[in-house]
């Protein structure tokens, strides 16, 4: 196998050998490799037949979703899509009279030399990234047809095309697809399910049974809840579905009481002996440990050998009885139990997206303009198992009290229980929600330029970004499309970015790896 798309990657080079550090195995990851090669084929089919199709759309969505870090670990899940695809591209060919294209064999990726290798794996990673997002929107019934012409066009690029600079634009492309997808499920979010709102969110879990929800898919969670209402279950969300607590239309059901746990990568030692059931919506699911395995269920794309998978009917209902009764059989606690964050805190708040957080526009502009607010930081991202990520904690303790932190993603765990006060009723850190809604951070730091007459690059704001897998590629990438510069990148560059491509990205963009939280922080207040 080889695998080096996220940034826990063996020895910062490569998994190779029997499994990655993930845990997935080697014949998974060459299943991946296949499906993935198989994506391009069906890519380059449509093209040459000068047509799509509405499956064909999906399962692109769908292909690309699936060989994300941490979402499915199943060879005879892996393998029936493969199957579904080549199926669906010998019968668009048949369709069109023309002969099916060839699927392409990874190996020749990873085999080309070091700057080609690089840029299409950023193109890749990249797509792979923004097909979850298109994916969650789809759920919700918003597909762009722009967006998947984008999604084949790419694909099939990385057979076909080799020109450095032709790669690079084409990765800024993957940047705006990257853009567009996370605006389209922003509009898919709220219109189902109303504009989040400030909310503060307990780390309690009562007691009597409950399911812990981890994952991005919003609707997942909605119908969850549909389905525990009146049956004195108990939700609370994990990981990434945290700022689900702040929708008005997913907050009102009483039975969501909180948020359990902390980032993704403690799940094996926070979910140990719980007496609850764990449902994964997406990405990151572990190898389960023995003390819970037999309550980890997984829907959509995410799979696990032996894990109960919950498949939605050809209607878009999802029976979650399962999840449940899993839940009713283990029980809960027999007395409330006090969790806490990373830092000892034991509620956080969510619901500052850019509904919000515009709403109160002209109170955070005379801040600025009466100087009690100096500098706005993002700090946004993924979390992970190095210990080089309590820089992130580190930088949001010495931020100055008269900043404001924005955050997004699972990275914010390590300081989201902290209480950083406020400045005239603005709270000091806020959560704009998931890795998506950098859509969201994006659209705040676009309405404050315009505010101050100004481009996002000349605002008093600094972007520090911590990456874990390939959302984290297309969120950097639609960064770098909308021409943000000077953007700090850690705790680790990507393996998959070569020398090369590095000095072009820093060339052009000014990115930088992240240094000690004192020297950054000296640097971006300058
Ligand atoms: Fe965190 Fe994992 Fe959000 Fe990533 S929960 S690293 O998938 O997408 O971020
Ligand atoms: Fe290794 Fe990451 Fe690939 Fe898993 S996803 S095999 S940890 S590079």
């Amino acid at each position: 196998m080889f695998c080096y798309q996220c940034e826990q990657t063996a020895r910062g080079v490569a998994c190779t050998g029997n499994a990655g550090v993930c845990g997935k195995p080697f014949d998974v990851a060459l299943d991946q490799d296949e499906l993935t090669g198989a994506l391009v084929g069906l890519a380059r089919t449509c093209l040459a037949a000068g047509t799509r199709s509405s499956h064909a759309d999906e399962l692109v969505i769908r292909g690309l979703f699936t060989c994300i870090t941490n979402v499915n670990f199943s060879r005879e899940a892996v393998r029936a899509l493969t199957d579904e695809l080549r199926a669906e591209k010998e019968r668009l060919a048949a369709r069109a009279g023309i002969d099916p294209v060839e699927d392409l064999l990874l190996g020749q990726v990873w085999a080309d030399d070091e700057n080609t290798r690089s840029l299409k794996s950023l193109v890749l990673f990249g797509l792979r990234g923004a097909a979850a997002y298109a994916y969650h929107a789809r759920m919700l019934g918003s597909v762009s047809d722009e967006a998947q012409q984008t999604f084949v066009r790419a694909l099939a690029a990385l057979a076909t095309e080799s020109d450095g600079a032709a790669l690079l634009d084409l990765a800024l492309e993957v940047g705006k697809l990257s853009h567009d997808v996370m605006g389209l499920l922003d509009a898919a979010n709220t219109g189902a399910y109303g504009n989040p709102e400030p909310t503060e969110v307990s780390l309690k879990v009562e007691r009597g049974p409950f399911v812990v929800i981890s994952g991005h898919d919003l609707r997942d969670l909605k119908l969850l809840l549909e389905q525990t209402e009146g049956t004195g279950v108990s939700v609370y969300t994990h990981g990434e579905m945290l700022p689900a607590n702040a929708y008005p239309g997913l907050k009102r059901y009483p039975q969501l009481k909180g948020n359990f746990g902390t980032a993704w990568q403690n799940q094996q030692r926070e979910f140990a002996n719980v007496p609850a059931a764990f449902l994964f919506t997406t990405n990151c699911l572990m190898p389960p440990r023995p003390s819970y395995a037999d309550r980890v269920f997984t829907t959509e794309v995410v799979s696990y050998p032996e894990l109960v998978h919950v498949p939605q009917a050809a209607d878009g209902t999802k029976d979650f009885t399962p999840v449940i009764e899993k839940a009713r059989e283990l029980g809960g606690y027999d007395h409330d139990v006090q969790l806490t964050g990373i830092n000892g805190g034991t509620t956080v708040t969510t619901g500052f997206a850019h509904g919000t957080v515009l709403s109160i526009a002209d109170k955070v502009i005379d801040a600025v303009r009466a100087g009690k607010i100096r500098h706005f930081f993002l700090v946004g991202g993924c979390d992970g198992a190095k210990p080089g990520r309590t820089y992130y904690t580190e930088l949001v303790k010495r931020i100055p009290d008269d900043c404001v932190v924005l955050t997004l993603a699972c990275g914010k765990y390590r300081f989201n229980d902290l209480d950083l006060g406020d400045i005239d009723g603005i709270p000091r850190l806020l959560d704009v929600g998931q890795c998506n809604d950098a859509y969201s951070a994006v659209e705040i730091a676009l309405a404050l330029a315009k505010a101050f007459d100004c481009g996002v690059n000349e605002l008093p704001l600094s972007i520090v970004l911590s990456w874990y897998e390939q959302k984290a590629v297309a969120d950097l990438l639609a960064l770098l499309y909308l021409g943000i510069t000077d953007i700090k990148l850690g705790p680790t560059l990507p393996a998959f970015v070569s020398p090369g491509v590095l000095g072009t990205l820093v060339e052009k963009f000014d990115l930088a790896p992240i240094a000690t939280p004192e020297e950054d922080l000296a640097q971006m207040l300058a």
